[in-house]
């Protein structure tokens, strides 16, 4: 076989694992990945290229019922995913029960009439007899063109995934140049590494209801000084954010600080302020300088 190409989109529930296996298959950290629900929430592009193939991997948000207007984005920009691509992984937590939120993806994924691989993940989790039981509940539910159990944390059976992949890419064409791994520049890195940092520290309301800005990036030869916005929608959430005298904003700094230097390779100065913009997550004007909204013409 000669040389193929193709976008695979990864849609699935929250945290059900799309952006620990992106990360997993290009062995390299595209994706911020947490414990929490709607951690992802723009679509995020992630390119293998080997000898033989070029993969597009788009990584996108958990598809959830949303409960204001940055959901309703989040989940409309995973939907957009699909167009264009030429296969589907809808990707479940075997850990989890099969439930009402994966029976709708699955109905929407009807409609599409696209190639979709079930992607059983968390194997790691269960026994084999488990595992069974799991795959007779769910593999009539859909006519899935492939079914493959996975560990994407323990990189357990992602090469068979990749294989099988192959098979349905049918372009020759290399879209990217070889050695570019994502779509995005730097700066939203940068955001992503710092909103991973507070959602690990922090609970409740708050994960989901912060985001970055990064207002000023001053390189030099050997160090960077960055400027971060944390925006909040509370001022009860700004006290939460800064701790007691500073302890949480210094921690979150500290190990956001740490990652920042691996990625730009010099020392990084990270100067973080906390700004409140009441309820944002409803703010059309807000979403789209945050860029959870791309135009205003973007919807197909
Ligand atoms: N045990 C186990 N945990 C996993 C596996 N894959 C992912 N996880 C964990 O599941 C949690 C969610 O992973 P993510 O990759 O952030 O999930 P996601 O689907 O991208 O979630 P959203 O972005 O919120 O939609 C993280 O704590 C991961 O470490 C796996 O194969 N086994
Ligand atoms: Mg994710």
């Amino acid at each position: 076989m000669g040389f193929v190409s193709g976008f695979v989109a990864i849609i699935g529930r929250p945290n059900a694992g799309k952006s620990t296996l992106m990360n997993s298959i290009l062995q390299q950290k595209i994706a911020i990945t947490t414990p929490k629900a709607q951690t992802t929430r723009n679509n995020i592009r992630g390119i293998l290229t080997e000898e033989d193939a070029q993969i597009i991997f788009v990584d996108t948000p958990g598809i959830h019922k949303p409960q204001h207007q940055l959901g309703e984005e989040m989940v409309k920009e995973a939907w957009s995913s699909l167009s264009g691509v030429d296969l589907v992984y809808f990707i479940v937590d075997v850990s989890k029960e099969f439930g009402t939120g994966d029976e709708y993806i699955l109905k929407q994924l009807e409609s599409k009439h696209l190639p979709v691989i079930l992607v059983l993940n968390k194997i790691d989790l269960l026994t084999k007899e488990q595992l069974i039981q799991y795959l007779e509940n769910f593999s009539h539910k859909f006519d899935f063109k492939e079914i493959i159990p996975i560990s994407a944390l323990k990189e357990d059976n992602i090469d068979r995934l990749l294989e099988v992949t192959k098979t349905y890419l049918t372009d020759t064409i290399q879209y990217y140049p070889e050695g570019q791994v994502c779509d995005y520049p730097e700066q939203f890195i940068m955001a992503e590494i710092i909103r991973e940092k507070i959602l690990l520290n922090t609970r409740d309301e708050i994960p989901h209801s912060v985001a970055i800005v990064i207002e000023r990036i001053v390189s030099k030869k050997d160090k960077t000084i960055i400027n971060a916005m944390i925006m909040v929608e509370r001022d009860s959430q700004k006290g939460i954010i800064i701790g007691k005298q500073g302890a949480m904003l210094k921690r979150i700094g500290m190990q956001a600080r740490k990652e920042l230097e691996t990625i730009v390779g010099t020392t990084v100065y990270l100067e973080l302020f906390v700004r409140v913009e009441k309820d944002w997550r409803n703010r059309r004007a807000k979403l789209l300088q945050l860029g959870y909204i791309q135009t205003e013409f973007d919807d197909e």
